[in-house]
């Protein structure tokens, strides 16, 4: 059955239909599929209830899968390919690492040598009510910068620091993350390896430009990341129990607004395709 594709929003986004991961998924299906993924930057297949094990298999289509070394706090112990984003506690009563996960606005895997290429999030529980994820395209917002803006930006660097908002880690737990992932310098307009097109590399990660102060960098992350987020350039996702969404880390970026009843349970499982190595780790110190 050939896959179709149905618009969410202006920006960015489709849902998929006509694509059912309970089976495998043939050639032709994959190449829309794929051919979907580079055209609308975010997709959603809606009703997959599937094992872990077909989460897994399918996510392998977009390419090798990241072990998340550098997020050890947050993966699962025994499949190290998926991580939790869950508000469930753990097994000492303690509360969740990953409560606060994504409360900013970023591209996964950013503050490493080796960002994502893909993300591949699946809905276990929702809460009933909020709990929405945002998601930027940020080849609109590279394209409507001014001329002048866009050749200031090239050749910059942005310093992408693991720093979590509301960490929700003990000060153990952060320590470890600030010593596996010191801060890494990335370029702030990267070209999409498979598009060719160019897309702005900036969120709230990064505190600085390479060779400038934070205190002269601040205002342009600011401006970037407001201009980035406009709600014209935004697709708003309401997540319902078993929805895979699907983003390409390349060209857009995302934000988990944790606008829901903390007393609800929201868990999802992601496995992170690793994407081109990329950056250098920053010869600067930055306060968070
Ligand atoms: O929980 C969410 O809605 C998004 C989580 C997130 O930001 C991530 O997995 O990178």
């Amino acid at each position: 059955m050939a896959v179709d594709f149905r618009p969410l929003s202006f920006a960015l986004g489709a849902e998929v239909i006509g694509l059912d991961l309970h089976s495998p998924v043939s050639e032709v299906e994959w190449k829309q599929v794929h051919q979907g993924f580079l055209q609308f930057g975010v997709l959603l297949i809606r009703g997959q209830s599937i094992s872990r094990e077909q989460h897994i298999a399918f996510s392998r289509r977009f390419g090798d899968l990241d072990e998340h070394e550098s997020l050890p706090m947050d993966r699962d112990a025994t499949l190290p390919v998926l991580l939790m984003v869950t508000n469930d506690q753990k097994p000492d009563g303690g509360p969740s690492n990953s409560r606060y996960t994504g409360q900013m606005w970023h591209s996964d895997m950013s503050f490493t040598l080796a960002p994502a290429l893909g993300s591949l999030l699946h809905a276990i529980e929702v809460p009933p009510v909020g709990g929405d994820t945002l998601f930027a395209n940020m080849y609109l917002a590279y394209d409507t910068l001014s001329g002048r803006m866009k050749q200031m930006l090239e050749g910059l660097n942005g310093v992408h620091h693991s720093e979590r908002k509301n960490s929700g880690l003990s000060a153990t737990w952060e320590k470890e993350n600030q010593r596996l992932n010191p801060p890494v310098a990335q370029p702030v307009v990267r070209v999409h390896p498979e598009t060719g097109r160019k897309a702005l590399y900036i969120g709230e990660k990064v505190k600085c430009f390479e060779g400038m102060t934070q205190e002269e960098s601040k205002p342009l992350i600011d401006f970037l990341i407001r201009h980035a987020t406009r709600p014209h350039f935004v697709y708003r996702h309401s997540w319902q129990a078993n929805d895979l969404l699907i983003w390409d880390n390349r060209c857009t970026s995302h934000l988990a607004l944790g606008d829901y009843d903390p007393q609800c349970r929201r868990h999802l499982e992601r496995t992170t395709v690793l994407g081109t190595p990329s950056g250098h780790v920053a010869e600067m110190e930055v306060t968070v």
